[in-house]
């Protein structure tokens, strides 16, 4: 009796683990509100479809708000409660605190997109080429400050408010918004003003103001949901605004958000979530920093827009040719890591 049970457990104990096994848990941990914030709502859908096509994984979806000196609590806790296979986040400031949490929780795995830190064999990070995300919008910048499109003379000088400053906007969206706008505008100037935090729009909206009334032509919001302020400015004043992420901008005003360059992140969250739950804990992908752009498809600017398809045909003509020299790999701007 006690032989035949030996030699069939393994057996029964796989039959077991296949119907008994703790159901599969994926979190998204939000590092701030999804409301409002393109990024953060195409992080928690890729994590949600590929979840949905996965029998038996679950998703559960935190959002860690605004104050930043909680998250580091708030993902040590997820992962120190030992439910979930996989934590997925996004942004440049999240690897550091995976990290820590990792040293602890040593059975905790991370994904975190829209950010890089190689060498930790318990995330797996994807960062995008946003040198290349910023030089779509800021060529068109300069398309417009050197009086090339409709609503401004050529004033040589365009803006960003960014919400704060972090790593991916110092080495990437703002040298990459820079040199697409000298591309397009040699003599053009880049004025940046700082806005202090994620939501307040009244705030960008006074900021945007100031440096239209300066002589902006267009300005870039890097602000999440603070972002509209800046487009209301826009109109408001009869100038332009630009949009990253998503083109969810042009619908917040037709014909004053005139370009959006976006990051195909639902696809890259929906693509490596479903290889990492594949794969498992030993994924090969856990300690690589990969990074992705235009060529490979994950960076890319929106032009089917009425309000980008009714600029002058020959403005259209100049950014389209950047665009397609970027994605044949025939402009290359250079990213190397954060
Ligand atoms: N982007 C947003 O759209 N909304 C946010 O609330 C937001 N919070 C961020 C917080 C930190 C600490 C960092 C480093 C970045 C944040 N971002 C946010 C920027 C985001 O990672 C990305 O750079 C921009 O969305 C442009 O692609």
């Amino acid at each position: 009796m006690r032989k035949r049970i030996a030699v069939l457990s393994p057996l029964v104990l796989a039959a077991m683990g296949a119907i008994a096994a703790p159901a599969t848990k994926v979190c998204v941990f939000v590092p701030g509100v999804v409301s409002g914030s393109p990024i953060y709502e195409q992080l928690v859908s890729g994590a949600g479809r590929a979840v949905s096509e996965l029998p038996g994984v679950s998703l559960k979806v935190v959002e860690g708000g605004y104050d930043q000196a909680d998250w580091l609590g708030k993902i040590s806790a997820l992962a120190a409660s030992g439910s979930f296979s996989l934590i997925v986040s996004s942004n440049a400031a999240i690897p550091d605190l995976c990290a820590q949490a990792a040293a602890s929780f040593p059975a905790a795995r991370f994904f975190v997109a829209d950010a890089w830190l190689p060498g930790n064999k318990s995330i797996h990070t994807v960062l995008y080429d946003q040198l290349e995300q910023g030089y779509m919008v800021g060529y068109l910048a300069g398309l417009a400050s050197s009086g090339r499109l409709p609503r401004s003379g050529a004033t040589h000088k365009a803006g960003i408010i960014v919400a704060q400053r972090y790593p991916s906007f110092d080495k990437l969206i703002s040298p990459g918004f820079e040199m697409g706008l000298k591309a397009a505008d040699p003599e053009a100037v880049l004025e940046t003003r700082v806005l202090g935090n994620w939501y307040d729009a009244t705030k960008a909206s006074e900021l945007a103001k100031g440096l239209f009334d300066a002589g902006a032509a267009a300005i870039l919001p890097v602000a999440g949901g603070a972002g509209q302020g800046v487009v209301s400015a826009a109109a408001a004043k009869g100038r332009y605004a630009l949009w990253l992420d998503d083109d969810s901008g042009y619908r917040l005003a037709p014909g004053t958000v005139i370009g959006c360059s976006v990051l195909r992140q639902e696809r890259l969250v929906y693509e490596r979530v479903k290889a990492l739950l594949a794969q498992g804990s030993g994924s090969p992908l856990y300690g690589k920093a990969d990074i992705v752009g235009a060529k490979e498809g994950y960076v890319d600017f929106a032009a089917a827009d009425p309000s980008y398809l009714s600029l002058p045909a020959s403005a259209r003509a100049a950014l389209d040719g950047q665009v397609a020299k970027l994605k044949a790999g025939a402009l290359v701007l250079g990213v190397a890591g954060l």
